[in-house]
């Protein structure tokens, strides 16, 4: 717990489902395990069903629950708006939150489109001017094995970036009758696989490399245009609960790009990869060695060092759990792994620590607009045939 007489940072949440969930374990979980600048309070959740807010508030460990976000910006004793909503929402709700002075963490993709992103970045530039600050969920940065491979590129090891290959591959569509979801409409979700699990990688891959994308050529593909509407679901065409609906977003992406130094790069984002549950897969190949990681075993990083004796080189198989490693010597002893959610903790934990600094905390708006700008640029080329499209 955060010492006595640390100031407080008064929290509301939008939206309480998956992200939800995960980002109330980390505001739960952040000081109890790190010493944090100011201690988070979990003022309340707001979310439209009045029951079912209710319950998460409780289940979740929020003081209180409203059921409008409007509502819930005003309070005195929200500091920060955390926005775990469906895309279509993000601009909006951020946008109104940093206007009324809050700072905002959202969740990826930044909005759902590049002229929302380019509003919400606008917004928080004016915010960032009276101290307000903004950041998206990026989440998956804050994996230590990843912090790590972004130390070793920024110290030179692997030297200059040649080669990425990204892939995020999920398999939860790949069931023709997999029932449809708002992850499946073109309006609440902006795109398919390439925006919600695609994103994850593009950020990814900048992040590591320190280098932007700066064209790409791309292809998307639906391969199941109608599913069942599940009876929970109210919103696509056809009632709740019988026939089909219409899926009007990609389920996979393919593409390629080059990054500002000249490298290339190639991702692959789908959820139809039988078997394959959340393999977010990134090899980095620079001039000096290469760096290789897999989500499914996301202790590990592989580090191969090309400047050693080739009689003993070969990939360095690097737990990434010692006190020396970024966010080490916070949780259990090494080699005792961590998991999906420990990232959730350390995206509060350096976003807590940057606001207290005054500092931007990264990942910026900027940073999910350069993000948006592949993704627009992928569908661009995909609707073109495939063909290259630049990314100013
Ligand atoms: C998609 O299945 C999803 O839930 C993404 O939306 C999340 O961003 C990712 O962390 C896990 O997969």
């Amino acid at each position: 717990m955060s010492a006595p007489g640390t100031p407080t940072l008064g929290i509301g949440m939008v939206g309480y489902s998956f992200m939800g969930q995960a980002h109330s374990q980390a505001w739960r979980t952040a000081p109890r395990f790190f010493d944090l600048p100011l201690a988070p309070r979990m003022r309340v959740v707001a979310g439209r069903d009045g029951d079912a807010v209710r319950a998460a508030a409780e289940r979740l460990g929020w003081d209180e629950s409203v059921t409008s976000w409007q509502e819930l910006i005003a309070r005195d004793d929200v500091d920060l708006v955390d926005v775990c909503t469906p895309g279509d929402t993000h601009a909006e709700i951020a946008i109104a939150a940093l206007q009324a002075g809050k700072h905002v963490l959202c969740e990826k993709p930044l909005a759902n489109s590049v002229a929302e992103a380019e509003a919400m970045v606008a917004a928080a530039e004016r915010a960032a001017a009276r101290g307000v600050h903004a950041a998206v969920g990026f989440t998956y940065r804050r994996v230590p094995a990843i912090q790590l491979a972004r130390r070793l590129v920024e110290q030179g090891r692997i030297g200059e970036v040649r080669h990425v290959r990204a892939q995020y591959l999920q398999d939860w569509l790949a069931d023709p009758q997999a029932p449809l979801s708002w992850r499946l409409d073109k309006e609440k979700a902006g795109s398919g696989a390439l925006g919600d699990i695609g994103a994850h990688v593009v950020d990814l891959a900048q992040f590591v490399t320190g280098e932007l994308l700066t064209g790409v050529a791309g292809m998307l593909e639906t391969f199941v245009r109608e599913r069942p509407v599940p009876a929970s679901f109210a919103g696509l065409s056809g009632e709740a609960g019988e026939g089909t609906g219409p899926v009007t977003v990609d389920d996979a992406a393919v593409f390629f790009g080059r990054l500002a130094g000249g490298g290339l790069a190639t991702f692959e984002a789908t959820r139809f990869a039988w078997g394959r549950k959340n393999a977010i897969r990134l090899e980095v190949n620079g001039t000096r060695g290469s760096l290789a990681f897999d989500f499914e075993d996301m202790n590990l990083l592989h580090f191969f060092d090309a400047t050693d004796d080739a009689e003993v080189a070969g990939f360095r198989r690097i737990v990434v759990t010692e006190p020396e490693h970024p966010y080490g010597g916070h949780w259990w002893p090494a080699g005792h792994g961590l998991g999906y959610e420990h990232a959730f903790t350390h995206q509060v934990v350096d976003l807590v620590e940057d606001l207290a600094a005054g500092k931007q905390p990264t990942p910026s708006f900027a940073d999910g607009l350069a993000v948006q700008r592949v993704l627009d640029a992928v569908e661009r080329s995909s609707d073109a045939g495939g063909g290259w499209v630049d990314i100013p």
